[in-house]
């Protein structure tokens, strides 16, 4: 597939946004199946909860898991468009979020093949990217963890992007491993300049219009490169 028509041109290299990716009636039965799962295949945090399919990432590999059918679906929709090379997308994480819930900012690290795949259902969302600093002399970044939304954004180099709910957004290069990502713990969002994709977005928005979160489910898919399908003892 050629990904150039849906490359996001105004953010840093590379960010792939392609909007209706899955139909209404998947995302639909995205929900179905989630709302069957039992409580307590998921962890619970503060701001959001999670299930890892496909096993755990660890530093000295990943256990594989088999990934139920109806989630495989999705996978095979991501490898189908050759993006992790000659490798192929083995694990989702799952994540739910309220409204007024979201993520600190991270990078993904070196777990995990450098390129992220989200698919988006349920609710829109606005992504933020926050560039890495400098490490400070204890190894920990200035920005992370405990930074607020409001100082951050105000940084020229960082920017955000809106993710609508069918969509599908690839991460990779730059936007792997020299930014962190996170979604601010807010009920609406007022969209802003910020936002560098409106032009990629299916649904005509503006600057000024404030939307309303719902329930979102990400599936966010990638490649692990170390698995075994044996236990490893890990230390
Ligand atoms: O929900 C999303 O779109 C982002 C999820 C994410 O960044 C993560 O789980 O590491």
């Amino acid at each position: 597939m050629d990904f150039s028509d849906f490359e996001i041109r105004k953010c840093p290299p590379t960010a792939i946004y392609i909007p209706n990716f899955i139909t209404s009636e998947e995302e639909q039965h995205v929900f179905s199946q989630i709302s069957k799962t039992p409580k307590p295949k998921w962890t619970q945090l503060l701001n959001r909860r999670l299930i890892n399919y496909g096993g755990i990432p660890h530093p000295n590999g990943m256990v594989a898991e088999q990934i139920p059918e109806w989630l495989q679906i999705y996978v095979d929709k991501i490898n189908n468009l050759n993006m992790f090379e000659s490798q192929k997308a083995n694990h989702v994480l799952v994540n739910e979020y309220l409204p007024g819930q979201g993520i600190m900012p991270h990078t993904d690290g070196p777990l995990f093949y450098p390129i992220i795949s989200t698919i988006s259902c349920g609710s829109y969302t606005v992504l933020e990217f926050v560039k890495l600093q400098k490490s400070t002399s204890d190894g920990t970044q200035p920005d992370s963890k405990h930074c607020n939304s409001s100082n951050y954004t105000q940084q020229p180099e960082n920017f955000k992007l809106l993710l609508e709910p069918r969509s599908l957004l690839i991460l990779k290069d730059s936007l792997y491993s020299g930014y962190m990502h996170a979604i601010s713990e807010v009920k609406q969002d007022v969209l802003c300049d910020r936002i560098c994709n409106y032009e990629n977005c299916e649904t005509v928005h503006k600057m000024g219009d404030i939307l309303q979160r719902g329930t979102r489910i990400s599936l966010t898919i990638r490649h692990v490169p170390r698995t075994t399908k044996m236990k490893l003892k890990f230390c």
